[in-house]
């Protein structure tokens, strides 16, 4: 080989790992998009779903969570931001199965306002997962540094299941439970993790890798600004 041909390898070959470099730092920055949610007369309104399979993208398999933005489009993600002392109205769209859990303290609704939630319309403030007539748990929502915990009651796994997000909670082909609760943001700023206690990652050690540990999918952030 010449040397004006190794030079040519050489720069070639150094365009290529810069690319690859750049395309690596890319993936690590990447993270799902925030969604901002404005007061209106002292409080934010929250809409969630879960899903037992996305259905696309690079994990079609994986359960996940996805957030309404303001403008009512579902957006795969979990992050989004609220401001400061202000009640936060949260309602969840719960699309998948569920089954008993493991630790039963899981089964209860802490942290929010009244220490209860609703379930389809009813007060509640604890879930009996082994209730052998029931459907277990499907997933929770909980925010361990503000005490913030709420089950989110299964959907029979005989019913049909939506698994293609997002799922349309007017849609009847499929069935859900709706959960709703409120509790008060925090009084101080700050990136508050959140994340669902049920391991739920099928197929992974004892379900609690892939989906639980990825933010996007069983776990996220609440910012509060
Ligand atoms: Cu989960």
């Amino acid at each position: 080989m010449g040397k004006g041909a190794r030079l040519v390898v050489t720069l070639v070959l150094f365009v290529l790992a810069l690319g690859g470099f750049g395309l690596g730092v890319k993936a690590l920055l990447s993270a799902p998009p925030t969604i901002n949610f404005t007061a209106s007369n002292g409080q934010v309104n929250v809409t969630m779903q879960t899903v037992g399979s996305f259905g696309s993208g690079p994990h079609p398999t994986w359960v996940s969570y996805l957030i309404q933005n303001p403008q009512g489009q579902w957006v795969h993600t979990t992050i989004f931001q609220v401001p400061t002392n202000t009640k936060v109205n949260v309602t969840i769209y719960q699309f998948d199965s569920g089954s008993p859990l493991r630790n039963q303290q899981i089964g209860q609704v802490t942290g929010t306002i009244g220490n209860v939630a609703t379930l389809n319309g009813k007060t509640f403030s604890v879930t009996n997962s082994n209730d052998p007539n029931g459907n277990g748990v499907g997933h929770t929502f909980s925010i361990p540094t503000l005490g913030v915990s709420v089950p989110l009651y299964a959907n029979a796994g005989t019913a049909t299941l939506c698994s293609t997000a997002p799922c349309l909670p007017t849609s009847t082909s499929y069935v859900h439970n709706t959960v709703k609760f409120s509790f008060m943001s925090p009084k101080g700023p700050g990136s508050y993790a959140w994340q669902c206690f049920v391991p739920c990652g099928l197929a992974w050690l004892f379900g609690n890798a892939g989906p639980m540990q990825t933010v996007g999918f069983m776990g996220g952030f609440m910012k509060v600004a």
